[in-house]
C-alpha cells in the first residue's frame, strides 16, 4: 500500500548502481563489418553508393545486431529467475527515435561515433533519418515510454504492451497559419527495430452471441458463437536498460486477417464473411486517435482496446502456465498496470479467460483479476472519461459485456450494503448505468491500487472527482508523482550540459539523479555561471539554427526563449499566452521607447484533428507572429515563433534551449505535466500555476526559483461548485484586456473579423447563455502579466538567473522516472530485481 517513501523526493538512493551488474560490451570491428554487410545485402550497394536513408537502415541493423545477444540473454535470465512481470497496459507508447538512445543506453556512444566516422559516416546525421515513431499522443505516452527506459535500467521484468498503428500521430504541417495533419506513414521503409513474432499470434473474437452448454459436472460453459475473428501478431521492440545489459521488450500488436482469402473455396456467405474480416483487420490497427485528454466515443476505438488487451492478456496467462501449474496464482507473477481507463477491458477479459478457459469459479477468477489489476488516472477533465453506450458494447463485446454486468451486480450489491437506500452513491458508482458502460468505474471497483500522477492530483481525485470511492475504498488510493527519463531529456538531448555537469560531479546522476543535487555548490560560483550560461547560448544557437531552417525566422539566440510546447488544449491555456503577447505589442507600439528585453516567444502543439477552438488558436498565434515579426517598429525586440511538428526529436532540443518554461494550465486541470519537468532538468525556469506537478518543482526548488502566479486549484473548484465569476466584470473594467479581446475581432490580425470571433466567444460569450471563461483566463491575466514582469527584471541579472537555472537543475532530483517506477515497484507491483548472472553470447559473424 502507499506510504511511506512516497513524499521524500530523494530517497531512491542509487537503486540503479547495485543493477548495474555489467556494462554490456560492443564489438567495435564487428559493428563496422555488420554495418558494410548489410548495405550490400539489403541495398546491394557500397557504402559510397547507400542513401542516407539506406545508410540509417543499415546501421540500425547492425545496432540491433549487437543488442538482440543482451535481449537475448536477459530473456534466458527471466525465465531461470521467473521474477515477478509487470505488463505496462497501453494505448500510447510515443518512443521517440530508438538509434541515438540506445547507443547511449548501450554506453557504446564513443565506441559507434568513432566506427562509424572510420567508415566515412556521420551519426548526427543518421539519426536525422530515423522516423520518429509517435504512437501516442502527449504525456500520457510518453510517460509510458519513459517507465519502460526506467524498468530496463532498474531491472525490473517488464512488457509493454501496446498496438502497432501503421499511422501514428499526424504530422503537422502549418500552411497559411493553419494546422494542416498530414499522415505519418513511419513503417514506409520498414522498422530495423522490430522482429516480427508470428509463433505468439493469437486469435481476438468480435461480435457474434453468447451460447450456453452445461457440462457432465451440470457446469455452464459460455463460448462466443458467430463471431468474426482477425489474428493479432506480435512485433517485438527492444528496450535497452543503461549500461546494465538488461534488455526488455514492447510488444506492439497488429492485426492481420484469420483465414487467407482464396475466392474459389468460398460460397457467397463465407466470401462477405471473408471480405469483412479482411477489412476487419485492416482497420483496427490503421491509425491512432490523435486526442489528448479527450474521448471521441467511436467504435473502432473500442475494438482497438480489445483487441490489444485480448491478444496480450491471452499471452501473459499462457507465458504464466509454461512454467506453473495453477492459475490461481497468476498474480504472484504478473501484475497488469492499466494506463488511463483505456486497457480497462483486460478485467473482464482476464476474468472470461480465467472462467471460460481454466474453468474457475467466478470468486476464484475474481480473487485472481482483483489481485492482478491496477489503474492509474491521467486526468480529471469530464471530457476524456470513457463511456461506451451499452448497445456498441454488447454488440461488438458479447461475451465481455455479461462479464461486466455480473461484475456490476456484485459492485451495485456492496455499494447498497454500505449505504442502504441511497441512490445517489448508486447513481456515481455504477459500472453500467444510464445506459452506458463507465470504463472508470470499472476500472476502480477491480483494482487493487488507484492512483493519480502528481500528489495534488491526486488529492483532488480523493476530495473531488472520485471522492465516492475513495470514501468506500480508501485503502486502494495512493500517488505516484510522474517522472521523466534524464538519459533521453539530459544526456541524449543536452551533450554539452550532461557533460558539464559530468566534468563536476562525475556520471551518477545518469542512474541516481538525485546525486545531481552536488551541483548546487556552483550555483554561487561566478566561473560556473558563465559556463552555463554560455551553454544555454550554444543550444539557443543550436535551435535557433533549426528553426531557421524549418520556419524561416531569424531569432536572437540573445533574447529570452519564452517556451510553451505541449498539446494544444484550452485548460493549458495557449490561449492566454498568446494574448498577453498580444497585449505586450500594445505596449511596445505606444511606448517605443520603452525598455524592453529582447523576446522570442515559442509555442509547439499538435491540436486535434476535430477541435475547433484548438485549431484556431494556432492560426491566432501565426497570425499574431506574421503581424509582429513583420513590424519594423518592434525592431526585432520580440519574435514569435510556430515550431511546425512538435514531437520527441525536436523536444529535446527545445527543452536544452530554454530559458523560460510555460507551465500555466487553470490549476487543478493538469493532472501532472511532465514537460515542465523536462524544463527544469535543462535549467529553464518555470512561469506557471500551483498546478499538477508544478507544485512539488517548486517545493524542490523554492518559490524563489520559479516564478508562479494565478489562482489556486481550491479557488478555481470553489468558482466551478457554486459559481460568481464573470469576465465581462473583467473585460469592462481593464482596459489593457479590453484592447486585446477586441482585437481579436476587429481586423487587427485577419481581415476576416469575424475569424477569431469563436475564441473571443469563449471568453465572453455575450450571444449565448453557456458558461464563458470556463478556463479562467481573463481572471489570472494580471497576475500572468505581473509574474512575465518579474521574470524578465530578474532575467536582466545575469549571475542571479545563472544561480536559479542552476539550482533548478540541481534540484531536479526527484522528478527521475527511475524514482516513479522504484515507488510503483515497492508500493503497488512488488517485483522481483533482476541482476544478470551471465553475459551475453558471443555475437555471431556474419
Ligand atoms: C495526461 C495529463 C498530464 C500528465 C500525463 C501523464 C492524459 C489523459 N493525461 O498532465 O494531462 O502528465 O497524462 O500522466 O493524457
Amino acid at each position: 500500500m502507499p506510504a511511506k517513501k512516497t513524499e521524500t523526493s530523494t530517497s531512491s538512493k542509487s537503486t540503479t548502481k547495485k543493477t548495474v551488474s555489467a556494462s554490456p560490451r560492443f564489438d567495435k570491428e564487428m559493428f563496422k563489418q555488420s554495418v558494410v554487410y548489410n548495405v550490400k545485402t539489403l541495398f546491394r550497394k557500397s557504402l559510397e553508393e547507400a542513401s542516407p536513408q539506406q545508410l540509417y537502415s543499415s546501421v540500425a541493423y547492425a545496432l540491433k545486431d549487437a543488442i538482440i545477444d543482451h535481449w537475448m540473454t536477459t530473456q534466458k535470465e527471466y525465465e531461470e529467475q521467473d521474477p515477478k512481470t509487470v505488463y505496462y497496459l497501453s494505448m500510447e507508447f510515443l518512443m521517440g527515435r530508438t538509434m541515438g538512445n540506445s547507443i547511449i543506453n548501450l554506453k557504446a556512444d564513443t565506441k559507434v561515433r568513432q566506427a562509424l566516422e572510420e567508415l566515412g559516416l556521420d551519426l548526427d546525421l543518421l539519426e536525422d533519418q530515423e522516423p520518429d515513431p509517435a504512437l501516442g499522443n502527449g504525456g500520457l505516452g510518453r510517460l509510458a515510454a519513459c517507465f519502460l527506459d526506467s524498468l530496463a535500467t532498474l531491472g525490473y521484468s517488464a512488457y509493454g504492451c501496446g498496438i502497432r498503428y501503421h499511422y501514428g500521430m499526424f504530422k503537422q504541417e502549418i500552411r497559411d497559419g493553419y494546422q494542416v495533419e498530414v499522415p505519418d506513414n513511419w513503417l514506409v521503409n520498414g522498422n530495423p527495430f522490430e522482429l516480427r513474432r508470428p509463433e505468439y499470434a493469437k486469435t481476438v473474437k468480435f461480435g457474434g452471441y453468447v451460447a450456453v452448454d452445461v457440462d457432465e459436472n451440470g457446469r455452464n460453459n459460455f463460448h462466443q458463437e458467430g463471431y468474426q475473428s482477425v489474428t493479432a501478431i506480435p512485433y517485438d521492440l527492444p528496450v535497452v536498460g543503461y549500461g546494465n545489459g538488461i534488455v526488455n521488450t514492447l510488444r506492439i500488436w497488429d492485426a492481420e486477417p484469420v483465414e487467407c482469402f482464396s475466392l474459389d473455396s468460398f460460397d457467397k456467405g463465407d466470401y462477405q464473411k471473408a471480405v469483412e474480416q479482411q477489412n476487419l483487420a485492416r482497420n483496427i490497427t490503421e491509425v491512432l486517435y490523435p486526442n489528448d485528454n479527450h474521448y471521441a466515443g467511436k467504435e473502432l476505438r473500442l475494438k482497438q482496446q480489445y483487441f490489444f488487451i485480448s491478444a496480450s492478456v491471452q499471452e501473459a496467462v499462457e507465458k504464466y502456465m509454461r512454467k506453473h501449474k495453477d492459475v490461481r496464482k497468476f498474480y504472484e507473477k504478473a501484475t497488469f498496470q492499466l494506463n488511463d481507463t483505456h486497457p480497462t477491458v483486460a478485467v473482464a477479459e482476464l476474468m472470461r479467460i480465467l472462467m471460460d478457459e481454466y474453468y474457475l469459479t467466478w470468486d476464484e477468477a475474481w480473487d485472481v483479476t482483483s489481485k492482478t489489476c491496477a489503474y492509474t488516472n491521467h486526468t480529471i477533465m469530464a471530457e476524456a472519461l470513457e463511456k461506451w453506450p451499452i448497445e456498441l458494447f454488447s454488440r461488438l463485446l458479447p461475451r465481455i459485456y455479461q462479464i461486466i454486468e455480473e461484475i456490476n451486480r456484485r459492485f451495485v450489491l456492496k455499494i447498497e450494503t454500505e449505504y442502504p437506500g441511497n441512490q445517489d452513491k448508486i447513481a456515481k458508482m455504477a459500472i453500467i448505468y444510464d445506459g452506458q458502460v463507465k470504463m472508470a468505474n470499472l476500472a476502480i471497483a477491480a483494482s487493487y491500487s488507484v492512483n493519480g500522477v502528481a500528489r495534488l492530483h491526486t488529492e483532488i481525485l480523493k476530495k473531488e472527482t472520485l471522492k465516492d470511492f475513495y470514501e468506500m475504498m480508501p485503502e486502494k488510493f495512493n500517488n505516484k508523482t510522474n517522472g521523466i527519463t534524464q538519459r533521453r531529456f539530459l544526456l541524449h538531448g543536452n551533450p554539452l550540459l550532461a557533460d558539464w555537469i559530468t566534468d563536476h560531479i562525475g556520471d551518477e546522476w545518469i542512474t541516481d539523479l538525485p546525486h545531481i543535487h552536488e551541483l548546487a555548490i556552483y550555483a554561487d560560483d561566478k566561473k560556473a555561471q558563465k559556463e552555463f550560461m554560455n551553454i544555454k547560448y550554444r543550444n539557443k544557437v543550436r535551435l535557433a539554427e533549426y528553426i531557421a531552417e524549418h520556419n524561416g525566422v531569424e531569432v536572437d539566440p540573445r533574447s529570452i526563449f519564452d517556451v510553451q510546447v505541449k498539446r494544444l488544449h484550452e485548460y493549458k491555456r495557449q490561449l492566454m499566452n498568446i494574448l498577453h503577447i498580444m497585449y505586450l505589442y500594445n505596449e511596445l507600439k505606444h511606448h517605443p521607447d520603452m525598455d524592453f528585453t529582447p523576446r522570442t516567444f515559442i509555442f509547439g502543439a499538435k491540436a486535434a484533428a476535430g477541435y475547433r477552438n484548438a485549431k484556431l488558436t494556432i492560426k491566432l498565434i501565426n497570425s499574431v507572429a506574421d503581424v509582429v515579426n513583420n513590424d519594423p517598429d518592434v525592431k526585432g525586440l520580440m519574435k514569435i515563433v510556430f515550431i511546425e511538428n512538435y514531437n520527441v526529436s525536436n523536444a529535446e532540443l527545445i527543452f536544452a534551449a530554454s530559458d523560460v518554461s510555460e507551465q500555466i494550465s487553470t490549476a487543478s486541470k493538469e493532472a501532472s505535466g511532465t514537460g515542465n519537468m523536462k524544463f527544469m532538468l535543462n535549467g529553464a525556469l518555470t512561469l506557471g500555476t500551483m498546478d499538477g506537478a508544478n507544485v512539488e518543482i517548486v517545493k524542490e526548488v523554492g518559490e524563489e526559483n520559479a516564478f508562479i502566479f494565478g489562482m489556486s486549484s481550491d479557488e478555481v473548484i470553489g468558482f466551478e461548485n457554486n459559481g460568481g465569476y464573470d469576465p465581462m466584470q473583467i473585460f469592462n473594467n481593464d482596459p489593457d484586456i479590453r484592447r486585446v479581446l477586441m482585437q481579436l475581432i476587429n481586423g487587427t490580425y485577419s481581415p476576416d473579423t469575424e475569424l477569431f470571433r469563436p475564441l473571443y466567444n469563449s471568453l465572453l460569450n455575450t450571444q449565448s447563455t453557456s458558461k464563458a471563461d470556463t478556463y479562467f483566463i481573463l481572471k489570472d491575466f494580471k497576475s500572468y502579466s505581473d509574474a512575465r514582469k518579474r521574470i524578465v527584471d530578474f532575467y536582466n541579472d545575469q549571475a542571479a538567473w545563472a544561480k536559479s537555472a542552476i539550482l533548478n537543475v540541481a534540484c531536479s532530483g526527484k522528478f527521475t522516472s527511475d524514482r516513479t517506477i522504484q515507488q510503483y515497484v515497492d508500493e503497488i507491483w512488488h517485483l522481483d530485481k533482476v541482476e544478470l548472472k551471465r553475459k551475453a553470447a558471443t555475437k555471431t559473424t556474419k
